[in-house]
């Protein structure tokens, strides 16, 4: 028989002393003499006139039956004298029902075993002295309970029970519940209960069948939920947090963020998402370059590599020169000059040309006299050939007018109105009275002079 008392959680009504603490009722050791410590002792004289008690928690249901209380011994100061009036006449009671009452001690002896009138099942033993001095205080050196014992496998009150097959280890006395579960299976009582098939282990929890661990990849109290496709090597059990990131991506969950593309190693920082390093060619924490630049930049600084044509600058954004093809990256000195521009300015157009607008060189839309060239700028002749007038010397000679300096003579009289040549002024037949080649009414030789001044 074991002494389910031993150990256990003890109350009392008061306390004397340290010395007297209610848990030396129940500490294994039955020494009587108070001295050293192993008694309890109540304060005394309680006001209210409740009668002194100490009890024992046994911390869950047994079978009380068989009960050993031991007195204080040393009375007169010699050891086998016993302090009986501090603890007799007492009752003892099994979760406030009356298991034995006693009047008196032993003949001889400091100990006394005493029984229930049953089994009493039950959790709190309590000792009551049942005083008629109420100056008496209770002293008890050891109280022990002993509870009825079945062997592994077996409960019940004559232990004739067996266990569930789902048990290991036994099972509550009282009860019949498992004292643990064999592997595979859970249930707070009687461990009928599969543990789940997503359990990496054979084990789960006995309370809840939660796993105790899941397979990698697998998450949640039933392991039941699949890790992010984004985690490597598995996530966290409770939260699905991924483990690590699969490479080419980050996050501080579930890595549903994208590296950079031109991260080294298709990695990155997996809080931020910035690159640990930059392929050749791209910047920055998250390696990209200025979009100006034109094939990449320098990994140090951001500077492009080069400029598309007409920009300059260590990120490109500065424009050549309206006239320049190219220019220098760095000093946006022209190298090249668009089309008809002349080098190395790049703003004045070649001969025969003239801006049209600010950067583009077009040809003169008329020839000039002499073929000269216009003026670069406008574009103007400054004089036009004979038969052609207007700025740019592209219009032909109104009706009526030829000549040079932009058709400033004027026709004959042209025979049903006819136009004269626009360059020689001349009539393919002339008016009556008047007088071929300009058709004037003068004489001919007057007018043949005239008309030789006009070519
Ligand atoms: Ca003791």
């Amino acid at each position: 028989m074991e002494n389910v008392a031993k150990g256990k959680t003890c109350r009392q009504i008061s306390t004397y002393s340290n010395k007297g603490a209610a848990s030396h009722a129940a500490d294994g050791n039955t020494d009587g003499n108070y001295t050293k410590g192993s008694c309890s002792h109540t304060a005394g004289d309680d006001p209210s006139g409740v009668n002194p008690w100490w009890e024992v928690d046994l911390g869950g249901t047994y079978p009380v039956h068989d009960i050993t209380v031991w007195a204080r011994d040393g009375r007169t100061g010699k050891i086998g004298t016993y302090w009986n009036d501090r603890l007799y006449p007492f009752t003892i009671t099994v979760d406030n029902k009356t298991c034995v009452s006693v009047t008196s001690p032993p003949q001889t002896g400091t100990h006394n075993s005493v029984t229930c009138s049953s089994v009493m099942y039950g959790r709190v033993v309590r000792l009551t002295l049942e005083r008629t001095d109420q100056t008496l205080t209770l002293n008890l050196c050891e109280f022990q309970v002993f509870g009825l014992v079945c062997p592994e496998g077996f409960y019940g009150p004559n232990c004739s029970s067996p266990c569930g097959v789902n048990c290991e280890g036994g099972c509550d006395r009282t009860s019949g519940h498992c004292t643990r579960c064999k592997e595979g299976l859970w249930g707070p009582e009687l461990c009928h209960q599969n543990c789940s098939a997503h359990c990496a282990g054979p084990t789960c929890q006995r309370d809840d069948g939660n796993c105790e661990v899941c397979h990698e990849g697998s998450y949640g109290p039933n392991c039941s939920s699949r890790c992010d496709q984004n985690c490597e090597g598995g996530c966290d059990k409770t939260g699905g947090r991924c483990t690590r990131c699969k490479p080419g991506f980050s996050g501080p969950h579930v890595c549903h963020g994208i590296c950079p593309a031109k991260c080294t190693g298709d990695t990155c920082q997996r809080a931020t998402g910035d690159c640990n390093g930059c392929k050749r060619g791209f910047f920055g924490s998250k390696c990209t370059c200025n979009a100006n630049c034109e094939g990449g930049c320098n990994s140090t600084n951001g500077h492009c590599t080069a400029c598309p044509n007409g920009q300059y600058g260590k990120f490109c954004n500065m424009s050549c020169s309206s006239g320049c093809g190219q220019c220098d990256q760095d000093s946006g000195n022209c190298t090249a000059c668009k089309d008809n521009l002349i080098f190395p300015d790049c703003t004045v157009c070649v001969d025969k040309y003239y801006k049209q607008t600010a950067s583009a060189c077009v040809p003169c839309p008329g020839t000039c006299d002499n073929n000269t060239p216009c003026n670069k700028t406008t574009g103007h002749c400054d004089e036009c050939p004979p038969g052609k007038k207007g700025n740019m010397c592209n219009e032909a000679c109104d009706g009526g007018q030829y000549g040079p300096s932009r058709c400033s003579l004027s026709c004959g009289q042209c025979e049903d109105g006819q136009q004269g040549h626009p360059v020689t002024g001349q009539c393919p037949l002339c008016e009556p009275g008047f007088y071929p080649p300009l058709c004037h009414a003068i004489l001919p030789t007057l007018s043949f002079v005239l008309w030789k001044k006009g070519t």
